[in-house]
């Protein structure tokens, strides 16, 4: 039998073997759309890379390599990592790749594993022809992006308005605590919507696929990030709200924070970059980029070095002049202390690998955090700067900043979803009055399927909201459940959001997103969420009877996601 026969022949046992593994990849409920989450598009896609040849690796043409590089960037690397070297998926590096070879890689990209990996061909994403493509890229050296430091980060930053020719007080009616910042992903851009009136103040354009929206201490400046670490400072003083400053802090980013503790209230705003690895301190008033610091360093655990751990959220301490950076691959969170930028004081603290998203409890003193590939939440005392404990959840925890109520039972409580189950977790919080249900899974919740990602409550509400956005069945991406706090035994009530907004039978998808209380803490703020080409609208909710409030539609909401509350977001209600 030939070489080649014998490669087809393996490759078609290989393949029977990936078809049984994706079947028992649905069994255990790993959704497309949990997969493609973590795979978004990249705005690395663009930039030049330095690339060097391998001459053992597969032939491409130039423009086969180049295709490839984009292909890798737009779905590959959220998982895989900008080198290769592995995050939440596995290293693709040459060492790795080239012993495998293409047709073994080819059957891999085409049916996906168990372990995670997306079926790229049978599903439809990729070609027969672009498969094979990728199977020969990944055993090419990776191409590296370049670094992003002080001088680029200059070279972009732009004071608009400088401080001294901003307003001295507030110049417009806005009841500025309850505008909402919503935003409008695909358009990068964010609609400024007034709260009480619930009318459109402006749209802003901001950095590409832009991510989330941040308050100063003040409640003044909005900062709101671009998935192009993109950073646009917004006075909401001025008569007609606009950016006043802007900067690109790196190529890669999610996260920006401002400084919370007394004394240094809108003194300075911070900025967590996916690529380059790393975090810089930039001034409050003007974003003048004053303080870089690198990432890369050690895994928890193994110890292993990572070349590209990403900055994922980070917080304001209200106890301490500091800022919690939480570093996904390596699952350290670094306590900064920014007091003394020129000699800058770190308590770096590891938990579990893949930290993401997370808030405070109701005290404000402790941060939890998703470790969510690891199906943990990291518990940190903001006042000791301690780990106080690792508490196992479900899988894959999704908590945005999670919910806080009070609980009949187990005392103040904070809660999570989950991305890849059913339920939700409720973790105590109080070590005062309710030690022995602190930071402890007290009890789990069911919901209606996985694919949660936002949870909310509000101090004034007596109801737990919780999204399943990623839910494969249209029937639960498309509303939202709510529990009774003070009967949490009797289920949940499901509210028909996206019915509700009443939209256009355009094909959109309508995924319902990110819960959100206006500042009374008496409506829940819901996005409908569709493609760029399809009509999306914002659902508010009357939160003591559950029913609809208003439909806030207009041409310009298009594919609105996050939206953040002035008064909530600045004050860490949630
Ligand atoms: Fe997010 C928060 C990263 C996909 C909407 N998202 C965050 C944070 C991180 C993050 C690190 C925490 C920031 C903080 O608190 O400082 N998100 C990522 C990704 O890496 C990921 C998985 C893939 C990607 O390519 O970006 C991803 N996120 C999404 C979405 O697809 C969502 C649903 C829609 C969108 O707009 O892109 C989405 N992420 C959000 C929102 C928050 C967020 C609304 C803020 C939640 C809050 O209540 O503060």
């Amino acid at each position: 039998m030939t070489t080649r026969k014998l490669a087809r022949l393996a490759a078609l046992a290989l393949s029977t073997v990936a078809l049984a593994a994706a079947a028992q990849h649905k069994k255990e409920g790993v959704t497309p759309s949990e997969l493609n989450y973590q795979a978004g598009s990249s705005p690395l896609a663009s930039e030049s890379m330095y690339q060097s040849t391998n001459p053992k690796a597969p032939q491409m043409t130039q423009a086969e390599f180049d295709r490839a590089r984009q292909i890798y960037f737009e779905r590959c690397a959220g998982c895989h990592g900008v080198l290769r070297k592995g995050a939440t998926g596995k290293p693709l590096t040459p060492d790795i790749t080239l012993a495998k070879g293409t047709d073994y890689l080819k059957v891999f990209i085409a049916y996906g594993s168990p372990a995670g990996m997306p079926n790229w061909q049978t599903s439809g994403e990729l070609t027969e022809k672009e498969v094979d493509m990728m199977a020969r890229y990944v055993q090419q050296d990776p191409p590296v992006p370049p670094e992003f430091g002080l001088a680029d980060m200059k070279k972009t930053w732009k004071v608009v308005i400088p401080p001294d020719q901003r307003p001295k007080k507030k110049m417009n009616n806005y009841n500025i605590s309850n505008i909402f910042s919503t935003t409008l992903r695909d358009a990068g851009e964010i609609a400024l919507i007034d709260g009480d009136t619930k009318e459109i103040i402006s749209i802003i354009k901001t950095g590409y696929a832009v991510h989330i929206s941040r308050l100063s201490a003040s409640g003044r400046y909005l900062f709101v990030i671009g998935r192009d670490a993109k950073v646009n400072m917004i006075d909401l003083w001025m008569e007609k709200p606009e950016t006043v400053a802007e900067i690109r802090t790196g190529l890669e980013a999610r996260s920006v924070e401002s400084s919370k503790f007394k004394g240094f209230e809108d003194k300075y705003a911070i900025a967590g970059t996916y690529w380059p690895p790393q975090f810089v301190i930039m001034d409050g008033d003007t974003l003048e980029p004053l303080k870089i610091v690198s990432t890369r360093g050690n895994v928890v655990g193994t110890q292993e070095y990572h070349p590209e751990p990403r900055v994922a959220s980070i917080v304001g301490s209200h106890f301490k002049p500091e800022f919690v950076v939480n570093v996904k691959e390596t699952g350290k969170t670094l306590m900064v202390d920014y007091s003394d930028l020129n000699a800058l004081k770190m308590t770096e603290i590891g938990s579990a690998p893949f930290l993401h998203d997370g808030g405070l409890d109701s005290t404000k003193r402790y941060f939890m955090v998703a470790a969510n590939n690891s199906n943990k939440i990291s518990v940190f005392d903001l006042k000791e700067d301690k780990l106080a404990a690792i508490v196992d959840v479900g899988k894959i925890p999704h908590p945005g900043r999670g919910a806080n109520f009070v609980h009949p039972k187990f005392g103040p409580v904070w809660a999570t979803g989950h991305l890849g189950d059913e339920t939700i977790s409720l973790i105590g919080t109080d070590p005062k009055k309710n030690k022995q249900y602190a930071f402890k899974e007290v009890a789990k919740l069911t919901g209606p399927g996985g694919g949660a990602l936002f949870i909310k409550s509000h101090p004034k509400s007596n109801h737990l909201y919780s999204d399943t956005p990623l839910n494969p069945d249209p029937k639960l991406s498309q509303s939202v459940v709510v529990f009774d706090i003070k009967n949490l035994d009797k289920g949940y009530v499901t509210l028909p959001i996206a019915e509700w907004a009443g939209l256009a039978d355009d094909g959109g998808a309508k995924r319902v997103v990110q819960p959100e209380f206006n500042k009374a803490g008496d409506e829940v703020w819901f996005s409908v969420w569709s493609a760029k080409d399809k009509q999306s609208a914002l659902v508010v909710v009357d939160d003591k009877t559950l029913k609809l409030k208003k439909v806030i539609k207009d041409p310009r909401l298009i594919t609105p996601t996050g939206h953040f509350n002035v008064h909530n977001t600045q004050n860490d209600v949630y």
